[in-house]
Parts: C-alpha cells; structure tokens; sequence
C-alpha cells in the first residue's frame, strides 16, 4: 500500500487538475481503490458531468481470415479452416437492413475484420459507398490502424493516400483496434506481426492530420506489467497533446479462452477499475473513456461507470472478437444500457460516433 504522505501528494495534484507523470502513476497502482474512484470519478465528472455515452450500433466483421499470428486472437481462421469466412458487400448490406428494420435508430456500424489478402482493397471502398448511399444517415466508423497498414502495403499505396480514399468514400472515424501494448518486448511476443507501435501511432496522427477522429485502445491482462500499461498511456496522452484527435481511449480485458494464452486466468474486476481509473487520471486529454461492456462485462462495465468511465460504447448487435474467445453476450437492448447508466447514479446519453447527442434519456 501506498504510504499517506505520498499518495495525500499525488490526490493534491489530480484534485488540482494538474498532470501526473510516470512514476506518480505507476504508484497509483498501489493505492486504494476508492481513492482511485474517487479520483477518477472527479475527473469524468469535470469533463462530462454526470452524462454517460451510448449509442445504437451494429459490429460487422467482413472476413474472420487472417495473415496475423496475434496470440491473443481466439477469431482468425485460414483460408480453407472449418468456420472461415467472407462476406459479400451484398451480405454485409443485407445484416445492415435487418439490424435498421429491428432497431430504426441504428447509428453507428463499427467494421472490423482479419487481414485477407483476397479481398481486393477497392472492395472495402466500395463497401463504405453503398453503406453511407444506402444510408446516410449511419455512421461508418471502420478499419483499425493495422487495416489501414494492410491496405497501404496490399494496394504500393501511401497510408496517407489510402487514408484519404477511405474518408472519400465515406468512413466517419476510425476505431482503435489494435493498439495492444506498446512496449515493444511484449508487443513482440503478443503480436510478432503486428505494425509496431510507432506505426500504429503514426496512421493515428496522419488520420487526425486528414481531420479524422480516431479512438485508441490498449489490451490488458496478459503478460504487460503495470509499468507497460502507464508508459502506453503516456504515448497515447503525448500523441493527444500534438494532434487533439483521439475521442476515446478504450481499455481491453484479455479474454483467455481458445487463444494461445489459455493458461492465463481472466482479469479481476478489481483490476478492471483499478486500470479505467489510472488511465482516466493519466489521459487528462481524452474526452472519454469507454467501458466497453462487451469485453468488461456488463457488471463490471457499470460499475467503471464511477471509476473515470463515462462511456459504455454501444447496443453492439454480432460481436465476433470476444464471442471466439469466451464472451458471454454480444446485445444488449438500448432499454438495458439505459437502467445500468441509470442505476450507476449517472445520465443516459445516446450520442453518435463523433458524441453529437442523439437523446438525453
Ligand atoms: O485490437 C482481440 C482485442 C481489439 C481479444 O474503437 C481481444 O470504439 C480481449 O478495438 N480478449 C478489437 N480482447 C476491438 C476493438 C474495439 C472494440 C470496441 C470498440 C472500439 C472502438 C474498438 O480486440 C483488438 C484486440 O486488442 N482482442 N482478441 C481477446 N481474446
């Protein structure tokens, strides 16, 4: 436990609105978790008031095979392996018309999937002009970092070029995917082939730089140590400083199940809120931070609701990700995200993917 003395310093400067740096965050590790809370909590709240974000959205994950090796990963197949597949753009069309005739108010279509070499790049093109022309009134928040490295390194194009092609063609934000944890050891032994860190930072800053709003995440819960998660959040808050361009940071609990890390156990709770509330502290630039409740679970994603969280992310119609890996539920109805904001003693706030309110409910 954290001596009074130095921990009574750390609350001053945080209650103060002033940064903390790296060893004062690394010691926040070791304090109380309701003084983090509590810390956390303050922050949130003189950032969004009482207001807590949702919104009505739809996960599509065009194709489930991947080049990757990213040990973490329960949801890539080979070409030819049992359960593989791709979808159509007329198929993807297709999920996007039943989801808007179940839940007219869909908002937001958040597009993920593996790195397939035999899907041609202008399909993925074409795939946000039929979405944004067929409805336009849904926002297209798709293709991670690593998406658009792929892309880049498929078609002998700039990222800087594809980036502009895929905001011509319609994409809205990008999604923050990805990011994994930044030291490079680690990163090394996650996810060999992943683009590095530097290059996930650098698509960042070049889609901000195009007036792109982008979000980040980081995966936690595996082999990191508290000291690769607060030197993440530095790069993060450094990048932040320069551009302005993230929306959200989202923290990610490892899933363990069907992956190579199996032997690993699952995060605690107490180490979910422990992680949203240091990074709530850490990143005094991040509009938000997303609980997503998806990865969290729904109980542990409210309670993170006062531990610095002011953001649940969405109704999340199909999640394939953490589905593969051990996840229990992939929907939650709108009427449900509302009580568990609700009863958190919070504002229920329906927003869009760029935080436009939709609704205050
Ligand atoms: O980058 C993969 C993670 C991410 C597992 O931007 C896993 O609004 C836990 O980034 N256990 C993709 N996590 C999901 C993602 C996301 C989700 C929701 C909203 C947004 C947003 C972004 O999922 C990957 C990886 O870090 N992941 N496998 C696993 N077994």
């Amino acid at each position: 436990m954290l001596p009074e003395g130095e921990l009574g310093k750390i609350c001053e400067k945080v209650i103060e609105g002033k940064r903390i740096g790296e060893e004062e965050a690394l010691k926040l590790y070791d304090a109380e978790l309701l003084v983090l809370g509590f810390l956390s909590n303050l922050i949130s709240e003189r950032k969004n008031g009482k207001f807590v974000y949702f919104n009505v959205n739809l996960h599509i994950t065009p194709t489930n095979i991947c080049i990757g090796t990213c040990k973490f990963c329960a949801f890539r197949k080979k070409r030819g392996e049992d359960g593989a597949f791709t979808l159509t753009v007329e198929e993807i069309l297709e999920k996007i018309r039943t989801c808007k005739s179940k839940h007219p108010e869909l908002k937001e279509v958040h597009i993920v999937g593996g790195l397939n070499p035999e899907i041609p790049y202008d399909e993925y093109l074409k795939l946000v002009r039929e979405i944004k022309s067929s409805f336009p009134d849904i926002f297209v928040k798709s293709f991670t970092a690593e998406e658009v490295a792929f892309f880049s390194k498929l078609t002998g194009k700039p990222v800087e070029k594809v980036l502009e092609e895929l905001i011509e063609a319609g994409v809205d934000a990008l999604p923050g995917g990805g990011g994994e944890v930044f030291d490079v050891r680690i990163r090394k032994k996650l996810c060999p082939d992943k683009i590095s860190s530097e290059e996930y930072l650098k698509i960042h800053e070049i889609a901000h730089r195009l007036g792109l709003k982008t979000n980040a995440t980081m995966l936690f819960g595996h082999i990191e140590k508290p000291v690769h998660r607060i030197k993440h959040l530095l790069k993060l808050r450094e990048l932040q400083d320069k551009t302005g361009g993230f929306q959200a940071f989202i923290p990610l609990a490892f899933h363990p199940e069907n992956t190579k890390m199996s032997h690993i156990s699952r995060v605690t709770a107490c180490e979910v809120l422990r992680t949203i509330s240091i990074s709530r502290i850490v990143l005094d630039n991040f509009p938000h931070i997303k609980a997503y409740w998806v990865m969290l679970g729904e109980e542990t994603a409210q309670t993170s609701l006062n531990f610095g969280a002011d953001d649940i992310d969405g109704t999340v119609v199909e999640e394939e990700i953490t589905k593969s890996a051990g996840g229990r539920r992939t929907y939650l109805p709108k009427e449900r995200i509302i009580e568990l904001i609700k009863k958190a003693g919070k504002i229920p706030v329906e927003r869009d993917t760029l935080y436009n309110i939709v609704q205050i409910h």
